[in-house]
């Protein structure tokens, strides 16, 4: 069974004004696309062809890696969002973010500067270790996945995530994300 591109949760122009549905066709139809139709060909014929998505992106590397690493870290981000999003969280999420940053405030200014930091291409995570939550920041397509800490939300900061609406002011295109899109809900599920 070859890998699919998944449905988004939520139609593409309902993120708009802040994400318009000509970033969605862009960055879901055409990079995410990209990345599922790579994957496919690249693990068409070897042993990695029928595991799971989670299980490639842990046991490979290279080019089968960055496709399938970045297959999954874009359908994280798409549920990372929500139309009507962002602001404060509620929750075990919420005393967690207390817990391990001393307030919403301080985690805000944390992750927007993980965010905008940065450099080039890559993403920034909130993640949790246990009941301590943290920060991360990767390259390129790496993740928190093949890593021992559970990841909870993402903002993909490569460009093409925001150079249609935004140009090149990344630090707008995050502050937008954490105002009005995060999707608190999904983090509180990944917490489980
Ligand atoms: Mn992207």
């Amino acid at each position: 069974m070859a890998f699919e591109l998944p449905e988004l949760p939520w139609a593409k122009d309902a993120l708009a004004p802040h994400i318009s549905p000509e970033t969605i066709d862009y960055h879901y139809g055409k990079h995410h696309q990209a990345y599922v139709n790579n994957l496919n060909n690249l693990v068409k014929g070897t042993d990695l062809e029928g595991k799971s998505l989670e299980e490639v992106v842990r046991s490979s590397e290279g080019g089968v890696f960055n496709n399938a690493a970045q297959v999954w870290n874009h359908t994280f981000y798409w549920h990372s969002m929500k139309p009507g999003g962002g602001g404060e969280p509620t929750g075990k999420v919420a005393e967690l973010i207390k817990s391990s940053f001393g307030g919403y405030a301080e985690f805000r200014k944390e992750f927007a500067q993980a965010a905008a930091t940065q450099f080039g291409s890559g993403w920034a995570w909130l993640v949790a270790d246990g009941d301590k939550l943290e920060i991360v920041k990767t390259p390129n397509a790496e993740t928190p996945l093949t890593t021992s800490k559970k990841p909870l939300l993402t903002i993909d900061v490569w460009e093409h995530a925001y150079y249609i609406d935004y140009r090149n002011a990344r630090p707008t295109y995050i502050d937008t994300f954490l105002d009005h899109l995060v999707n608190w809900d999904f983090a509180n599920q990944n917490l489980g």
